[in-house]
């Protein structure tokens, strides 16, 4: 069985790497031709854990191949990305190239699996009518099928191993094929249904996600009106058995729960109330802290800003709230930005903080942690620290001679 899989992304490159360290030959496909070659290379194209590993042996061992082209296969899957445009519309072009070019290999028996994140019933309405240009009947000739990925960056192998699947099948026979081609390499469960219920599952996972951090950032500002601390609020309402409340922070990024709830609410008209709020509670959340900025800095000033990735320990930018308070910022202030896990930020901690009026912490990358706070502080002119993660011991900081805030606390 040879497994093609179309996009060698975050989601794509693991996948194919799992099925190839498990004796499946794999080709990927990848329309940019400088990740093809680094990938051809056994070189991994962003940092996660055991994956560099891994795509090294795949590809000396010869299991792996990547190209530019799509290479006829036993089976098809498609993790392409799904964007969204400026007006918050699903971004299904990516799905539909790819669907296309899988139409024009498309042979009796094969297997097409979309594991990109797509709209309800995206998979029966534009996926199957391409796929059966080629002449072919779905769940008859073909068989075809949603599986939507679940994983963590920074933790991405161990959760494809072990974490439960969902497996939505344009048909039995489809989501039996599916299942047994996943359990090749997946140790958790899989779980079969039809294919809405498992397209709108997968946006009901982030949806969850991205509805819980709204409600911890709308407590943060209450919290700030009402002077109280969040992060005690968070932590003690957490003792109850059946509460899990999420945290706050700067807002929401990634490609996933700043992006997946607007496929569902543009299928619902008039709907989806809470899910539409939540979103744009998170969005702006960077305002809400830039003008907590203006309130520490009502002079203006420098500001450096610690982290820019979407999220602690990544590196990763992609709809990083920290790039729209870097935007709101540069309004009113000179704005530094350090994020050693992003080569264009990679600076010198020590001479980036020279004569600057603010520290503002955005993401909670474990590196900070290193950082010498003595020297820091000795070298600010203004020795302000704005915590918007919960990540510094006021304490401790205090009695270095910083004047700290947090987001959430007044
Ligand atoms: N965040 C908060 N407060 C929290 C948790 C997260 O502000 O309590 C922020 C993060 O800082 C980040 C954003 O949310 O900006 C998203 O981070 P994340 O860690 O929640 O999620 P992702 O985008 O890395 O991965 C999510 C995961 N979904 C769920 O946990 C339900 C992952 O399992 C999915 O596979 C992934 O989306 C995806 O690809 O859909």
């Amino acid at each position: 069985m040879i497994v093609s899989v179309l996009g060698l992304g975050y989601i794509g490159l693991p996948t194919a790497v799992m099925f190839a360290s498990h004796g499946i030959q794999v080709y990927g496909m990848e329309p940019k031709e400088e990740i093809c070659n680094k990938l051809n290379l056994g070189e991994a194209t962003f940092e996660e854990g055991a994956l560099a590993g891994l795509l090294k042996q795949a590809v000396n061992k010869g299991m792996l191949r990547c190209d530019t082209v799509l290479k006829p296969a036993d089976v098809y899957i498609i993790a392409v990305p799904t964007p969204i445009y400026e007006n918050k519309r699903a971004d299904v072009s990516y799905v539909e190239q790819a669907t296309k070019n899988v139409a024009s290999l498309l042979k009796k028996g094969h297997l097409v699996i979309i594991e990109s994140t797509i709209s309800p019933r995206l998979t029966e309405t534009m996926v199957k009518p391409l796929l059966e240009m080629s002449g072919l009947k779905a769940g008859e000739d073909f068989f075809l099928a949603y599986c939507p990925e679940r994983v963590m960056m920074g933790s991405i192998i161990y959760e494809l191993e072990n974490n439960a699947r969902i497996i939505g099948g344009y048909n039995e026979a489809s989501a039996q094929k599916a299942q047994a081609l996943y359990k090749i390499f997946v140790k958790g469960e899989i779980y079969l249904t039809d294919l809405l219920t498992a397209e709108i599952c997968k946006l009901t996972e982030n949806i969850y996600r991205d509805v819980n951090i709204a409600l911890a950032n709308d407590l943060a500002m209450i919290c700030e009106e009402l002077g109280c601390n969040v992060w005690k609020v968070v932590e003690f309402a957490n003792k109850h058995p059946r509460v899990h409340m999420h945290l706050p922070g700067p807002g929401v990024g990634g490609h996933c729960l700043a992006v997946d709830p607007w496929y569902l609410i543009e299928h619902v008209d008039g709907n989806a109330k809470l899910i539409r709020n939540a979103r744009e509670i998170n969005d702006q959340m960077p305002q809400f802290v830039a003008d907590k900025v203006r309130k520490i800095l009502p002079e203006g000033g420098k500001v450096v800003i610690l982290g820019v990735a979407f999220k602690a320990d990544v590196d990763d930018l992609r709809e990083s709230p920290i790039l729209h308070l870097i935007e709101n910022l540069k309004q009113d202030f000179e704005v530094r930005v350090v994020d050693p896990h992003i080569e264009a930020y990679n600076l010198d901690i020590y001479d980036t903080v020279k004569d600057t009026n603010l520290l503002l912490l955005g993401v909670n990358h474990s590196i900070f942690n290193t950082y010498d706070m003595e020297n820091i502080c000795a070298r600010m002119k203004q020795k302000n620290i704005l915590d918007t993660r919960n990540f510094y011991d006021s304490k401790k900081l205090e009695a270095l001679g910083f004047k700290v805030c947090k987001l959430g606390v007044k």
